[in-house]
């Protein structure tokens, strides 16, 4: 069993719209601390973060709200490393996805402390591989991939001097919807990306085989990054920015419980839940959902036959 710290960041100040700041009050009301415990982990929920002030960013015409996204980057790179330096389980209640320039450099520095490499599961529709200068919205959830993976180009948003993630040990699943010059920074970076034609021609359970394998051969850290919009909007609607011939339910369920058996996940992002666009709270369910089979909930109490 684990100890699992749950950290709300209410950011939509990185998606160009609002609603993705009541994402993590609508992650509790649909029950993510009392499945948790219901599974048998000791759940701490710390709340939400506060943003750290960082007058020191300049206002930047392509990137968008700068100061709020790095109040929220810093505050999340040092609350998501408290927890995982005690042990925990840090789960990020998000909020647009720019909140994972934060936690994903904090699970960076905890990876240096222990002397184990960080992997990045990246489940989006989207390879948020973008930087101010290659972006067509100036939006910064559509940039923090390249934010933690180096990219000199960020206004000095967390130390240059932090520990970084090596793109050749992010995998992406799911993408479909990809910016032209983001494209070119993504193969010379060298991510390892599976968009959704990859998908359907390898099938899920091969591909889940193939990062687990990679992470474990190294005893290497997993951090997870799921983006609402990875999934169908037919079963998740509740997303700013969604893209048609999503994953389904049984993919990204089978993804999650692939996951659990591994045993190799450090700590999950939750993100670019919007609530003012979900229907009925349908999205917030299938979140919780995953997140239960993610932490050992299973249909039968033995392993599969397949596995
Ligand atoms: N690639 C586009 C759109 C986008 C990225 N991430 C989301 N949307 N959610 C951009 O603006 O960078
Ligand atoms: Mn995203
Ligand atoms: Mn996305």
């Amino acid at each position: 069993m684990k100890t699992i710290t749950l950290i709300g960041a209410p950011i939509e100040e990185g998606s160009g719209r609002r609603g993705a700041a009541m994402g993590p009050t609508a992650l509790r009301i649909a029950g993510i601390d009392t499945v948790l415990a219901e599974l048998g982990h000791t759940v701490h929920d710390e709340g939400d973060v506060r943003p750290l002030p960082a007058r020191d960013l300049a206002h930047h015409p392509q990137a968008n709200n700068l100061q709020m996204v790095g109040a929220f980057a810093r505050a999340l790179n040092d609350a998501v490393h408290d927890a995982a330096r005690k042990g925990h389980v840090p789960i990020i209640l998000g909020g647009d996805h720019a909140l994972s320039m934060g936690s994903v450099s904090g699970m960076a520095r905890h990876a240096d402390d222990v002397g184990r490499p960080l992997f990045v599961l990246w489940l989006d529709a989207h390879a948020d591989f973008n930087s101010p200068t290659t972006s067509p919205s100036g939006n910064m959830h559509g940039m923090p991939v390249a934010f933690f993976c180096g990219e000199a180009e960020f206004a000095p948003i967390l130390a240059s001097d932090r520990p970084l993630v090596d793109p050749k040990r992010v995998y992406q699943i799911g993408i479909r919807s990809v910016d032209a010059r983001e494209r070119e920074e993504i193969a010379e970076h060298g991510v390892n990306v599976y968009d959704m034609r990859t998908v359907d021609e390898m099938g899920m359970a091969h591909i889940m085989r193939q990062i687990l394998d990679e992470v474990r051969a190294v005893n290497g850290l997993l951090h997870v990054s799921l983006d609402v919009d990875f999934m169908d909007p037919e079963i998740a609607p509740g997303v700013g920015t969604t893209v048609p011939g999503g994953a389904t339910f049984r993919e990204a369920h089978l993804i999650m419980e692939m996951l659990c058996d591994s045993d190799l996940v450090s700590s999950l992002d939750v993100v670019e839940l919007n609530p003012f666009l979900d229907d009925r709270g349908k999205s917030a369910r299938i979140l919780v959902e995953l997140t239960a089979s993610l932490f050992g909930r299973r249909i039968l109490d033995r392993p599969t036959r397949s596995a």
